[in-house]
């Protein structure tokens, strides 16, 4: 075992005695060993499953999982493992099905009280009725405009059991209802990017890590934890890019490839890789880009020819930067410098060394989550235009290496299929109106609580009109909202104008506690299932074995919808007469035979046998390159573009005539900004939220023993500079208030040098504990969107600007509160 592979086990305790059998004893002890009895292991019989967080073994005993480790295939298991347990086993499960008390007994719909989170245990039956009829009603009364059940979210991975297709199949067989565009995690840069570069580019293959190492001289990590992020996968995790950084971490030290961290923060992959950093003040890439542009272009450093060849409309651009255009200022690094806090000459030498040999511009995504998101990823790309290595192995931009273990040769084998979101082609709802009342079906999904507040207002939305449709009712599956979406006064502010909201869940979230019907999901541990074994890689496929049987009344997704399709006689269409494992035999079945011109896998039965083993191997992978194809031959491989090229100046969107987005790339300053920008005078601290470390978002954050492992004094951390904590008088481990107009919060204090003055960090996910319902009232546990500012990016892709925003933060030395966050509803006796 390497060095490091033993540090990214630290915190899993070592390898079992079971694990050292090996794996033909153990699928033979599998096969006879559904129950504890097992007469081949006296300590219980081990399961695989997959996860967001990887593959693991668990052991179960009782009936109950007593153990987990990563699968040995897994070399670069996460530390949350240590979590998972906790997943199933803490006080703030959903044990039964629960309805708001006034919402039940008082006036109906009384939204003043929403909050209070006080429920009333029902039956699955009444739960049930009570979901359906409230469905009939708005279908009713007002038609489908009146319903949205189109968010999504990061529910748990499985193909089969994928829970917010399951809601929207069921409820999209009752009737209509409105839908969202994009999401909250690359909205920005999925809007822009098509009119630059021809694809969303967030979400695509990105060039394999075996030729950066091989052919790039300089990798740049721009706003960018990839270390920190790849822990977890959209589906379930491999972690096979860590061993690559491993490799990066052995060439910086010997001087083979030079990295550099864009951030105003020293991240967790800098301080792994010990390279370079490159600070930069928050939200100002863009000046700081603008001066490399100008020194690039005054020092004739750009590929001209590759301009010439592969892109348009940068004669349109570069006045703007000479200081030619309509606002006469010109973009040098002496314009820069007091506004992105880099000093001039180191400007110019940053843009030189770009300029030397190849360069890979690797972005995150947390730097297109703030208002005018959309700039920075289209000055990204005209950066890399202008250094002319886009489609060399090595060279160009990437949006995408820290996201799902994008970068490992992927082997291009299919993937399973999945339980289907819509209605089978053919069928209808059972209420098929498509009466919409003139407002949009569709909404940009971080504009669901302007809706609320404004409905009929019309919004510009990337060269259309979006009107905001009169949102009544809400059906939440699979995320989070009270996580997920920014400014909780803001939002409880309009959860008061809703007559009825319905959450199922297996972890008593805030959307909860400000629901009005909760049912209990079962988590995936309770239930079977496959999935895709890396999500861009395509490694394999696993198994996922139920570990133990639903807890409390909680059932699957798929049985709480089947049992709601039966009450308008729906549920054959629904389920298409399969049970759990007939789906999943299928789902397999399909994929075996779509690779079966590929490679074998084994039959169903025999896979799905193999308790132990648990994965099929989709074999090796095959580098790849980005944008390759387009470099070749860009008239026979066109980009997506309405050009065909890169487009540094887009028609379309100058066409557009919006104020934040106009015909290229440009600098606006934000409606808050720390370091001597807008609020920064009352409130001098920039809030980050960016991915936590050790959960993903909201989930995890219920595992009780886990989270006592980075919580202070049982509270949130926020992360702060030694300089700012001093000047506060506020020492490591202290209760602090974090404020600003729009809310208030408490969490611990973590004095951190990775930190610069006036920036301070609270991971996004931290769940939300009002004190109480009522708008203002501090939030007890410490999660970031109490403060954040909910506006759109810019008139193109109306996306979340939660990186927007200032605060000010004080010692608290007021009567201490209890966290209300965990621990289930108030249950009062009906
Ligand atoms: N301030 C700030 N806010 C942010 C961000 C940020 O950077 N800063 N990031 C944004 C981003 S990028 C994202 S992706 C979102 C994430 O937002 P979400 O996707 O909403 O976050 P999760 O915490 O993953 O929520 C998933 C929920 O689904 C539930 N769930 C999981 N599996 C199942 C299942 O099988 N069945 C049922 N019924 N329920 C299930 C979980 O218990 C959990 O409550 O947050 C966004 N919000
Ligand atoms: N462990 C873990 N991994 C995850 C997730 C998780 O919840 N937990 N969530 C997954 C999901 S859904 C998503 S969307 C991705 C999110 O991926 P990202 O959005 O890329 O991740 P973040 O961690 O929010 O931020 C990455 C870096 O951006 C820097 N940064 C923020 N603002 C600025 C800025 O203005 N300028 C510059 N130069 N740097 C800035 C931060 O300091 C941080 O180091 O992560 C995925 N991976
Ligand atoms: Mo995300």
């Amino acid at each position: 075992m390497s060095l490091s592979r033993r540090r990214f086990l630290q915190g899993l305790a070592t390898t079992s005695a079971v694990a050292a059998i090996g794996p033909s004893l153990l699928t033979a002890a599998a096969h006879a060993a559904e129950e504890a009895t097992s007469p081949y292991s006296a300590d219980g019989v081990w399961k695989v499953t997959g996860s967001h967080w990887g593959a693991f073994r668990a052991r179960i005993y009782n009936g109950k999982v007593q153990e987990i480790k990563p699968l040995d295939r897994d070399k670069y298991p996460t530390d949350m493992l240590n979590g998972i347990k906790g997943i199933i086993y803490n006080p703030s499960r959903v044990r039964y099905p629960m309805v708001r008390l006034d919402w039940l007994k008082k006036h109906k719909y009384s939204g003043d009280t929403r909050g209070s989170n006080r429920f009333i245990r029902v039956t699955w039956d009444e739960a049930l009725d009570l979901f359906y009829n409230e469905l009939e009603r708005v279908q009713k009364e007002y038609g489908p405009s009146a319903l949205y059940a189109g968010m999504t979210g990061w529910r748990m991975t499985g193909q089969f059991q994928s829970c917010t297709s399951h809601m929207q199949r069921a409820v999209g067989m009752h009737g209509n209802f409105i839908t969202k565009i994009g999401d909250y995690s690359t909205g920005a840069g999925q809007t822009i990017l098509p009119y630059v570069l021809g694809s969303t580019e967030v979400y695509a293959q990105g060039t394999s890590w075996p030729l950066i190492l091989e052919h790039t001289d300089t990798v740049v990590f721009w706003a960018n934890d990839p270390l920190k992020n790849t822990q977890v996968g959209w589906q379930c995790e491999t972690h096979d890019s860590y061993e690559y950084y491993e490799q990066l971490k052995e060439k910086v030290a010997k001087k083979g490839i030079k990295v550099i961290c864009v951030d105003p923060v020293k991240s967790k992959t800098q301080n792994y890789l010990q390279c370079d950093h490159r600070y930069v003040n928050p939200q100002t890439d863009v000046p700081f880009m603008l001066a490399i542009a100008h020194t690039l272009y005054n020092e004739k450093l750009y590929d001209k020819e590759f301009i010439d060849t592969y892109a348009l409309g940068f004669d349109e651009f570069i006045p703007y930067v000479l200081g030619k255009a309509e606002d006469k200022t010109e973009k040098s690094p002496e314009w820069a410098e007091p506004i992105c806090g880099v000093k001039a000459d180191e400007i110019r030498e940053f843009a030189r060394l770009l300029a030397k040999g190849r360069t890979q511009l690797i972005f995150g995504w947390a730097v297109q989550r703030q208002q005018h998101g959309e700039q920075p990823y289209w000055m990204g790309a005209v950066l890399a235009t202008m250094l002319g290595k886009i489609g060399l192995p090595g060279g160009g931009i990437s949006y995408s290496h820290h996201y799902s273990g994008v970068g490992i040769p992927p082997t291009g084998a299919s993937g399973p299929g999945g339980f289907p979101r819509n209605v089978d082609e053919g069928q209808k709802p059972k209420w098929d109106s498509t009466d919409f009342k003139g407002y949009s079906k569709t909404i940009p999904v971080a504009r669901w609580i302007d809706a609320i507040h404004e409905p009929g207002k019309e919004i510009n939305y990337n060269g259309n009109k979006v009107k905001l449709p009169d949102i009544k009712m809400l059906v939440v599956s699979g995320c989070n909202p009270w996580h997920h979406h920014q400014d909780r006064n803001r939002m409880k502010k309009a959860f008061q104008k809703l007559q009825t909201v319905v959450t199922i869940d297996f972890a008593w979230t805030a959307t909860c506690r400000f629901s009005d019907i909760v049912l209990p999901a079962c988590t995936q541990f309770e239930r079977n299932d496959i999935d895709l074994y890396g999500a861009y890689s395509g490694s394999g496929l696993l198994a996922m074995h139920k570990l133990v049987d639903p807890l409390y009344q909680s059932r699957t997704d798929f049985d709480i919808f089947t049992d709601f399709c039966r009450r308008f006689d729906r549920q054959k269409e629904y389920t298409r007469g399969m049970g759990e494992m007939e789906w999943i035999k299928s789902l397999y079945e399909d994929c075996r035979e779509a690779n079966k011109d590929s490679f074998k896998m084994p039959p169903f039965e025999e896979f799905w046998a193999q308790d132990q083993a648990g994965w099929v191997n989709f074999g090796e992978g095959k580098d790849y390159v980005a944008h390759a194809k387009f470099r070749e031959d860009p008239e026979i491989n066109p980009l997506g573009t309405p050009s065909g090229f890169i487009e540094v100046f887009s028609r379309k969107i100058a066409g557009y005539k919006y104020d934040h987005c106009q015909g290229h790339p440009m600098w606006f300053e934000k409606a808050e900004r720390s370091h001597g920008g807008p609020g920064s005078d009352k409130f001098p601290l920039w809030l980050q939220s960016c991915h936590p470390d050790q959960r993903l978002h909201s989930q995890m954050c219920e595992s009780d023993e886990y989270r006592a492992t980075y919580t202070v004094q049982d509270r949130e951390p926020v992360y702060i500079s030694p300089e700012d904590a001093k000047s506060r008088g506020i020492k490591d481990g202290d209760l602090v208030r974090v404020f600003n107009d729009r809310g208030q919060l408490l969490a611990g204090a973590v004095v951190s040098d990775n930190y610069p003055l006036g920036v301070i960090r609270i991971y996004e996910g931290a769940w939300y504990g009002p004190l109480n319902e009522k708008v203002g009232s501090i939030d007890t546990y410490g999660d970031p969107n109490t403060v954040t500012m909910d506006i759109g990016t810019s008139e193109l892709a109306q996306a979340t600007s939660a990186n927007t925003v200032v605060v000010q933060m004080e010692k608290y030395t007021g009567e201490v509160p209890p966290v209300t966050s965990f621990g289930g509803p108030i249950e009062i006796d009906s």
